[in-house]
């Protein structure tokens, strides 16, 4: 059975990272309604939640995505890209060491788990703000598998902000964002562009937890034979988070 390692959100959240200031503040209780009804999808589609206490210290730790990558029972977790972020992977690697071999990556390198994608047996990697050369060198060491590291558009803060996979042969892109070509031989369903920010979207089989709101996104994944689990996602916006990013599953 798939599972799901997830982390409450603190208080602290109204002063999480984000690129531009939103207009209007995180609502921090809306916010942890949302991520209940986004906790109840993924439970929908059959996954077995664990959900960890936050930490207000660290005001991102709702975005788990970023401190592990997991294949298999290997569980590599990072050291994130953003200082203010460099302690949220302590009680992660805790937690996952219940199910997982745990190895923990060491300065210099630094990495933010919503760069790495799997595809069958390729792991994409983006090169960020937050993922450097060091980070990726150990992805490959770790995992031993075939890894492309891509370039990211200007102002694109992780990887799969713009891609997400949803089995083991498609992936969701949004258009104009990255070369398609880098993704020949897998299928591959658009996002257009207006409706970018639908690109992140948790595939378990043939179910999508997608963000509520972007109806040609829907009606491509319905079209594809997907079983959609819309979820509202303001508050996490406003601090640049989406879908992918609130869950590590594995
Ligand atoms: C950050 O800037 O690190 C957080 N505010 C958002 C992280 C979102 N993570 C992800 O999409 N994988």
């Amino acid at each position: 059975m798939l599972r799901a390692l997830c982390r409450y959100i603190p208080n602290s959240f109204v002063n999480a990272l984000a690129m531009t200031a939103p207009e209007t503040p995180i609502d921090v209780a809306l916010a942890r309604r949302q991520h209940l009804q986004y906790r109840d999808a993924l439970a929908e589609c059959g996954v077995a939640i664990t959900t960890i206490p936050g930490d207000e210290a660290c005001p991102d730790c709702v975005f788990v995505e970023d401190t592990a990558v997991i294949v298999g029972h290997v569980a590599l977790v990072t050291r994130p890209g953003a200082v203010s972020r460099q302690t949220e992977p302590v009680e992660i690697a805790r937690a996952l060491d219940a199910w997982c071999r745990v190895i923990r990556m060491e300065a210099p390198a630094t990495l933010d788990g919503g760069d790495v994608m799997q595809l069958g047996n390729t792991i994409y990697v983006g090169r960020s703000a937050r993922t450097n050369a060091a980070g990726i060198a150990m992805l490959e060491q770790t995992f031993r598998s075939r890894v492309v590291a891509v370039e990211l558009p200007p102002h694109v803060l992780h990887l799969k902000c713009v891609v997400s996979p949803l089995d083991h042969d498609t992936v969701l892109l949004a258009e104009g964002s990255l070369p398609p070509a880098l993704f020949a031989g897998f299928r591959i369903i658009s996002v257009p562009r207006e409706e970018t920010y639908a690109a992140n979207a948790v595939a378990v089989g043939s179910h999508v937890v997608v963000a509520q709101e972007f109806p040609r996104t829907h009606d491509a994944l319905s079209a594809a034979g997907f079983t959609l689990h819309p979820v509202p996602t303001s508050e996490v916006r406003k601090a640049d988070g989406s879908l992918t990013c609130q869950s590590l599953v594995f």
